[in-house]
């Protein structure tokens, strides 16, 4: 008898408590944007996807290099190479790893945190090294664990780093730029970050709860080159695939072409209307140059033959 007259007021509650937590609790623990908010880790960016406004490209030329690791005159030569084919002023790009491996990760970091027309994703080596720097600074790394380099990393260049974002998108170019990979199907705010920092395959696999499911890989054994499923809309430009070198997709383009270990700097030089979203940008003429760098600074035994 107890229990049956208790029985609709346990309901109630229960109604009561689904309707507090469904209608009241975002007004009294409001949950932040996914896209913008602060994570726990420290070395996480503030903003995880960027945009690069029409305003800045109005003019311009678009050069987008594939990974500098630590490669500073290379960035010159590139540049001077691209400027060789416009009089326009050149706005670059960089899809990650700008630092690490290369002889002068520093002054890599010097030149684009200071450079107006310059903008980089974060790639995994970026990540390592902010992570590095920021448990010596913190006294929890002995003497060898620390790269002697990153003892010279300044809070300024650290911030910078830590403010690289997972992607930078052009809409006016319908462009995303991402270090490693997007899993297709997936909108960027739902995009994994561990999978934008490394992925380079995607494996399927049968799962009794949801059937054939894809999942990123980052190991250079078989699976789907991720480039190759990607369908779109958007065009993407990306690297970290030094072994496969240069990738020319319909919808994407690889230009990872390993820099740092003999074989090439790459880069994507797309030759800009004066007003992007007023030109055609279904037929805007690109040029991938390259050149060599000038020396081997990381033997590891292959070179993109691309
Ligand atoms: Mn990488």
């Amino acid at each position: 008898m107890f229990v049956a007259k208790l029985q609709p007021i346990g309901k109630n509650m229960a109604s009561l408590l689904t309707i507090t937590a469904t209608f009241v609790a975002p007004y009294i623990f409001p949950k932040k944007h996914n896209s913008q908010q602060r994570f726990q880790d420290e070395t996480e960016p503030y903003i995880r996807h960027k945009t690069i406004h029409e305003s800045v490209l109005e003019g311009k030329d678009l050069l987008i290099v594939g990974d500098v690791h630590g490669c500073c005159d290379e960035i010159f030569m590139i540049q001077d190479e691209a400027r060789k084919r416009t009089k326009k002023e050149i706005v670059t790009v960089f899809v990650g790893d700008l630092i690490n491996k290369g002889p002068k990760s520093i002054e890599v970091l010097d030149y684009v945190s200071h450079s107006t027309l310059c903008f980089s994703v974060r790639g995994n080596h970026d990540q390592k090294i902010v992570s590095m720097y920021l448990k010596h600074i913190k006294g929890m790394l002995s003497e060898d664990e620390c790269k002697d380099w990153v003892k010279l990393i300044t809070p300024r260049q650290a911030d910078f780093l830590k403010s690289l974002p997972y992607t930078l998108s052009i809409p006016c170019l319908n462009i995303i730029i991402v270090h490693a990979g997007l899993l297709p199907g997936k909108t960027l705010k739902d995009q994994n970050p561990e999978s934008m920092l490394n992925m380079r395959s995607i494996v399927y696999e049968k799962d009794d709860f949801h059937g054939t499911v894809f999942r990123p890989t980052s190991t250079k054994v078989p699976g789907y080159t991720w480039g190759r499923l990607w369908q779109g809309p958007e065009h993407v430009y990306f690297g970290h695939d030094a072994i496969k070198g240069l990738q020319l997709n319909k919808y994407c383009t690889g230009l990872d072409t390993g820099c740092v270990y003999g074989g090439k700097l790459t880069g994507a030089l797309l030759h800009l209307p004066d007003i992007p979203s007023q030109g055609d940008i279904e037929n805007i003429h690109r040029e991938i140059i390259s050149i060599k760098p000038k020396k081997t600074y990381k033997d590891v035994g292959y070179k993109a033959t691309k």
